[in-house]
This record gives C-alpha cells, structure tokens and sequence, in this order.
C-alpha cells in the first residue's frame, strides 16, 4: 500500500542470502555466535559482522577477519562464511580454537562491500568497487582498498574516479569503510587484522605504501611462512610470502597498512586460489578445499596472535 502511494518506507534491504547464514550460525551457537551491524553500505544495505566470544560483556583483544571487500573476489566471501561455521563447531573440540577462544574475541565482516556483491550477482560479475556515486563523473565506485587512511593517495591508487583503484575523494569516504574504522576504533583492543582477497596465492604483511621495511616484518615474516606452509600442508597449495610492495604492486590507502599502522601488529592479506587459471571465476567445488585449506593458515597466524 505504501509502495503504491509512491511511498517506501520499507526498511533495509536484506538481500543477501550470506546474512541469513550469519543468522543460522548464530542461532545453533548462542553461547558463542551472534550477529552485530557495524552500519550500513552505500546503497543503505547492512554491514554485519559475526563475534565469537567465550566472555560476556568484556573487551577481550581480539582479531578481526575482512573478506568481499572486493567484490568480485566471491572465493574471501565464501571462505569466510565457511570459516565462521567451522570457528563455531569446532570451539570445544579443536584444542587451537578453542585456547584462541579462551583468550580472544573474533570479529569476522564476510561481506566488507555488500552493494558491490550484490552488482555482481545482478549486473556485472567483475565488479571491485564500491557503488558510491562520484560527484562531477559518470563513474561509479571507489576502491575500498585504496581508501584507508594510510599514505592516502600515494603510490598505487588512482585520482580518476573511472579507475578500477579510484582512491575516493577522501579517505573513508566509504561508508564501508568508516563503519569499520569506527567499530575497530570504539573497541580499541584489536591485535590482528587479516583481508581476504582473490587470486595469485600470496600471503602479505605491511606495506604496500611503501618500500621501506615494516618495523615488524621480521617476525611478520616468520609467521606469515609458518602459515603458507601449514595451509600447504593440507593438499600442497603453495603461497609466496612478503611485503605487498614487493610482492605483488605499490598500494596506498590499504585496509592492512591502516591496520599496521594504527597499532594492530598482525597484519595479513590473504590473496586466495587460483593463480590465474580461472582467476576471480574459481569453480564452486574448490570452495570448500579453498577454504579448509586457508583455515590452517589463519589458525597458525592466530595461535600466535595469542601467544604474542
Ligand atoms: N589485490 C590487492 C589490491 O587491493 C593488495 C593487493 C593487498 C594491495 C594488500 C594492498 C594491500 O589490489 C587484489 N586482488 O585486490
Ligand atoms: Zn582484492
């Protein structure tokens, strides 16, 4: 009725099928699971995140798991989903997950780019950016990867809003992106910050900024290594290691680097199967050996977190 009285009050728009998952592992894991809204996307979508927690009330230091902030990286998306399932069952059961538990909060946001998951189920299956409208342009989006406020604007991103690393007109210009800003702010006790993109099987630590050596890289390093070689472990995926800079291109305004450099020591962006056979188009049943295979080397790096 309202609609028909050019009327729409009709809320937000919960059009992803992933958030009805959030809600089931939250439900079969109450004392554990539940779902939280960080805020809402450009196009006014949710942003939701999944806590796991062993202690009411209290803020633990915790870890936070990004994925999908590309859009048309659908393997972190899945991956995460699968991984947020896997932290729920196998709490009590698995030893590692369970004294992670015990110790840290898991933050995980499985869609960091809601609207521009939805554009690529619905429009265009390649899409990176946001859906942001760009004042003065005909182009669409920003990238979100670009628009942290970290070295903004330097090296590796882009002022033309056309570009597929348009770093937005300031940094968190992106709703997206300020929302997780804000929480992980307002929370103030993260020690670990992993984003999980596709493809080319690499495994990288601050910076992508710049050159220069990141005062931890050593130890960011070491750990990054132990990771790779337990996730190859599993079916013999292999991953190379090292900086962003230096191992795949410059990048300025990344979500790690932020990270890095606001006091979340371990920082990691995963970038997933393949290495370029199907590229962002990996078939569906290397989901779940993507995933299993990934869960080893998160574990890895968060075992450490712990005992750090
Ligand atoms: N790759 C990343 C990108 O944003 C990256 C590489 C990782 C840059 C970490 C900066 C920091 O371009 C993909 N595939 O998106
Ligand atoms: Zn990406």
């Amino acid at each position: 009725f309202l609609k028909s009285q050019g009327l729409d009050y009709s809320v937000t728009i919960e059009d992803l099928q992933i958030y009805r998952e959030m809600d089931s592992i939250a439900g079969d894991f109450p004392d554990l699971a539940s779902r939280v809204k960080i805020g809402h996307s450009f196009e006014n979508r949710s942003m939701y995140v999944l806590k796991f927690s062993t202690a009411e009330g209290r803020r633990r230091p915790a870890i936070w798991l990004n994925a999908g902030i590309h859009s048309r990286e659908w393997i972190s998306v899945a991956t995460a989903i699968w991984t947020a399932r896997k932290i729920a069952s196998d709490y009590g059961k698995d030893p590692a997950i369970t004294s992670i538990l015990e110790k840290m909060d898991i933050f995980l946001l499985p869609v960091a780019n809601p609207d521009g998951y939805v554009y690529t189920q619905t429009q265009n299956r390649l899409w990176r950016k946001t859906r942001s409208i760009n004042p003065g342009s005909s182009c669409i989006g920003t990238d979100p990867n670009r628009n942290w406020n970290a070295s903004f604007a330097g090296e590796g991103a882009s002022g033309n809003p056309c570009s597929e690393i348009y770093h937005g007109p300031h940094a968190n210009s992106e709703v997206e992106v300020k929302s997780v800003v804000d929480f992980i702010q307002e929370h103030g006790n993260f020690k670990c910050f992993v984003d999980l993109h596709s493809y080319s099987q690499l495994l990288m630590y601050p910076y992508g900024y710049t050159v220069k050596k990141a005062p931890d890289a050593d130890e960011l390093d070491k750990v990054a290594r132990r990771a790779a070689k337990a996730l190859a472990s599993l079916s013999g995926t292999t991953y190379q290691v090292g900086p962003t800079c230096t191992t795949v291109y410059p990048a300025s305004g990344s979500s790690i680097d932020w990270a890095y450099d606001n006091g979340i020591k371990y920082a990691f962006t995963f970038e997933l199967r393949d290495t370029g056979h199907y590229g962002f188009l990996l078939p569906a049943d290397q989901i779940i050996p993507t995933a299993e295979e990934t869960w080893l080397g998160l574990k890895t790096i968060m075992k450490h977190v712990r005992d750090h």
